[in-house]
């Protein structure tokens, strides 16, 4: 259970008007449940309106807002997942010296890695590692690790959880936390949006459809700081373990089992209502963290980083819309002993090592 003060507003009105007829004035006060008399009043006002006075709007109401605690009861409460299953993002940590990401900033793909200010400064915090989702009988765990240990940035860190449940590349819902953030399982933090008008990849989900005014996640279905029907729906925790710096827990009864599932941290923009962000920046309003395209350095999209989307409850062909690329399938054949596998087999003028695909790709 919970407390939190939520403003509700009681109206204390003090209505006051000076009708003259002839030389008499009079002044009534009325309060707000007081509606007989405020009915005598305009009755009364009605009937003097050919001769009265405009009243003097600074006397006219009086508004007193009163904070009133709002408690919300849980029912039930997440518990420690373990196992999971794993998917990575890239990270920029060993680039941010020279002011870069490595790779991965694919922005037609709506796949960012822009863990920087405007001014190219890294932000640990904000900068994705790998993501572990993990299942119970009631619950989702969405745990992220980060290169940084501070969710509590601040900067003012968002954490997101992004479902598309029909895999089309739109996403349905996001589960969106806000500071600050306890190592305890809560709800206040969080809240859940929906796009409810289909608009959330623009017209594509796979370009950038800059600039396209649309109002992307618009509906909110969920507020853990109010409780609501079900209190219990999500609920986020940091510092839960080494892989865990924010960890997310919704429930299975509200999600359903099947959906492509990505994560976002986001310091800059912070506003669900204008995902996909790459579909309100052109990329050359947007700029770009890698080196090797043109526009270099960031502009108008910063201190943001995303991950691919993977699928869960379904056997994915890779091709959905923002979906992760096909990881290597694991073989129980020895190793060639002549093959040559790991980033010290790439050409670093040309290439880089990929976690995703576990092999040397180009360098774009
Ligand atoms: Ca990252
Ligand atoms: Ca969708
Ligand atoms: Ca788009
Ligand atoms: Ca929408």
């Amino acid at each position: 259970m919970h407390t939190r003060l939520s403003p509700a507003v009681i109206l204390f009105g003090t209505l006051a008007f000076s009708a003259c007829a002839g030389n008499n004035q009079s002044i009534i006060e009325t309060s707000v449940a007081q509606t007989q008399q405020i009915s005598q009043l305009e009755t009364a006002a009605a009937g003097a309106a050919a001769t009265s006075v405009p009243p003097n709007p600074e006397e006219a109401t009086q508004i007193t807002v009163v904070e009133t605690p709002i408690t919300v009861t849980h029912v039930l409460t997440p518990a420690v997942p373990s196992g999971g299953r794993l998917f990575y993002d890239v990270e920029s940590a060993g680039t941010a010296p020279q002011q870069r990401a490595p790779y991965g900033d694919s922005y037609d793909r709506n796949l960012l890695e822009r863990p920087f200010t405007q001014e190219m400064g890294y932000v640990a915090d904000l900068d994705i590692v790998r993501i572990t989702v993990a299942s119970d009988s009631a619950w989702w765990y969405v745990s992220v690790k980060l290169i940084g240990m501070d969710p509590n940035n601040a900067l003012g860190i968002n954490y997101g959880v992004e479902l598309d449940i029909d895999r089309d590349g739109f996403g349905d819902y996001i589960i969106w936390a806000h500071p600050p953030y306890t190592d305890q399982w809560d709800t206040a933090p969080v809240q859940i949006f929906q796009d409810q008008n289909h608009n959330t990849g623009g017209l594509s989900a796979t370009r950038s459809d800059a600039p396209f005014d649309a109002d992307g996640y618009e509906t909110l279905i969920f507020d853990g700081s109010l409780g609501g029907d079900d209190p219990d729906m999500a609920w986020v925790r940091i510092n839960a373990g080494a892989d865990a710096a924010v960890q997310f827990a919704f429930k299975k009864s509200w999600s359903g089992t099947v959906f492509m599932l990505g994560v976002i941290a986001d310091a800059g923009q912070k506003d669900p209502g204008s995902l996909d962000y790459v579909d309100r920046f052109t990329i050359i309003e947007a700029g770009s963290p890698v080196k090797e395209n043109s526009n270099y350095p960031l502009k108008e999209l910063f201190l943001v980083d995303n991950t691919c989307r993977e699928a869960f409850g379904y056997v994915s062909n890779h091709l959905e819309p923002q979906s992760c690329p096909l990881s290597p399938t694991p073989t129980k054949a020895p190793p060639q002993p002549t093959a040559c596998y790991g980033p010290e087999c790439c050409d670093p003028a040309t290439e880089y090592w990929s976690d995703l695909t576990q092999s040397c790709e180009t360098l774009i």
